[in-house]
């Protein structure tokens, strides 16, 4: 494909996920504000530059009328972002339902929810014909800017039925689908109500990505032993039809971290930031506030440390940066009143009048702000229970240009990044 220039052309390139990179704050009748989202994906997908790429997504806001959505999409527009416009009942019954109560929870092991294990529960039905109705919604706008010759890359869990519309829409089209979080044991994809038809789903897509092997071979054996089919060295046959699966291990966007390190304003961040700490050790935590990051753990870790080690109390401060998500699911709003009770405990016992030994912020930092803070850090801790693969760790690695600092690892973190940050 050749420009009029002689140059190639870029490769047209569609992504779709369930949120868009960018959060929208409404700010006037037709005026919005638009802000770096935070979160893995968003990190992962910005070493995309040899692509022509739109990215299709959810803008994370409620907009009913028409005027609002108008000037939303053209403010998104300019971002390249196509926006899905999903209404209160379908966020609360997709997204937080069937996607956060159910899928989520389910692929890093920790189960379905009691009252949601039979299929015939009025709640899991709903949520689940949500979630199909939600992807459809996806497909149709897929359909609208989708070109001949362009790529369609399908995004998460969230979007499991989308390859299936999408290929029965045009089985000519060419689609990937890449799994974020872990894909879990056969023996608990078959705890899922709805096993069979996701799988049949992903299926439809021409290639199938995850980030380890395991994950691709878990994927691979519940094809077999749910749906019996054939799994093969390439991927998963039906019929005659070949979905090919491999791990594709997601990294960063290394060059970014590095060049943010040289400018005089992150060199004068790291400054005041180590005046601000001088004579401690800084410890650090950077997560979305999950279940699955080990956000209480690392914190009564800390809390054990400091009893154990005395001598240690005034030395080391922990600083916890966790950005609030999923804030209308009532697992999250527990999992920060803990949070918060923890912290306020261990401050209580262990502060003095004029220093505490963890500072804990809901929120989340600039781009610079957070590579000033990874490095001048001393310690940095990534105590997930369960994760698709952690950034933090890449990022953090990368920012350790000067520094000679440590990085702490859960074990499941440990098996996980031996793939790619060691090798
Ligand atoms: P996450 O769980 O969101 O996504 P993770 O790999 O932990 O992804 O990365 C989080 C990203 O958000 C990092 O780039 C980090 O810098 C940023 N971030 C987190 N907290 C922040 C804060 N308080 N302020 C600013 N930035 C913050 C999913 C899976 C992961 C998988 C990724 C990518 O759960 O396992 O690694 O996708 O595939």
């Amino acid at each position: 494909c050749q420009r009029q220039d002689g140059r190639p052309s870029k490769q047209r390139l569609l992504v779709v996920a369930n949120r868009l990179p960018v959060s929208a704050i409404r700010r006037g009748e037709d005026s919005w504000q638009l802000e770096v989202s935070a979160g893995g994906l968003v990190t992962a997908l910005l070493g995309l530059k040899e692509f022509d790429a739109k990215w299709i997504g959810w803008a994370g806001v409620n907009v009913p009328d028409e005027v609002g959505q108008r000037a939303l999409t053209n403010a998104l527009a300019e971002k390249r972002c196509i926006p899905i416009f999903l209404d209160e009942e379908m966020v609360h019954q997709y997204y937080n339902g069937y996607c956060n109560n159910i899928l989520w929870p389910l692929f890093h092991y920790l189960g379905i929810p009691q009252e949601d294990r039979l299929a015939t529960t009025r709640s899991f039905q709903s949520q689940f014909d949500a979630y199909k109705k939600a992807n459809q919604m996806f497909a149709e706008v897929v359909k609208e800017h989708y070109k001949e010759g362009d790529v369609v890359w399908c995004h998460d869990y969230h979007l499991m039925f989308l390859p299936k519309y999408l290929k029965e829409y045009n089985n000519k089209m060419k689609v990937g689908w890449f799994l974020h979080t872990p894909f879990p044991s056969s023996e608990i994809h078959r705890m899922l109500p709805s096993r069979s038809e996701l799988l049949r789903s992903v299926l439809a897509a021409d290639l199938v990505g995850f980030h380890t092997y395991d994950y691709a071979r878990h994927f691979v054996s519940a094809c077999t032993r749910i749906l019996g089919l054939e799994g093969t060295p390439e991927g998963v046959e039906d019929q005659g039809k070949l979905t090919r699966v491999a791990a594709f291990p997601i990294g960063i966007d290394y060059e970014r971290f590095i060049r943010a390190l040289e400018l005089p304003q992150v060199q004068n961040h790291m400054k005041e930031l180590k005046q601000r700490f001088a004579g401690r050790k800084v410890m650090l935590g950077v997560d979305r506030l999950d279940m699955i990051k080990g956000i209480p753990q690392k914190i009564l870790a800390f809390e054990k440390f400091l009893e154990e080690n005395p001598h240690w109390r005034d030395r080391v401060v922990l600083l916890q940066i966790a950005v609030p998500t999923r804030t209308d699911v009532p697992e999250y709003q527990k999992l920060t009143s803990q949070v918060h009770e923890i912290v306020g405990r261990i401050n209580g016992k262990f502060g003095t009048l004029t220093a505490v030994p963890i500072h804990h912020l809901d929120r989340s930092l600039d781009f610079h702000a957070l590579c000033a803070l990874y490095a001048i850090t001393d310690v940095a801790l990534v105590t997930s229970l369960r994760d698709g693969m952690n950034l933090v760790s890449y990022e953090f690695v990368a920012c350790q240009a000067s520094n000679k600092g440590v990085l702490i690892l859960s074990e499941v973190q440990h098996s996980l990044l031996g793939l790619g940050l060691f090798w």
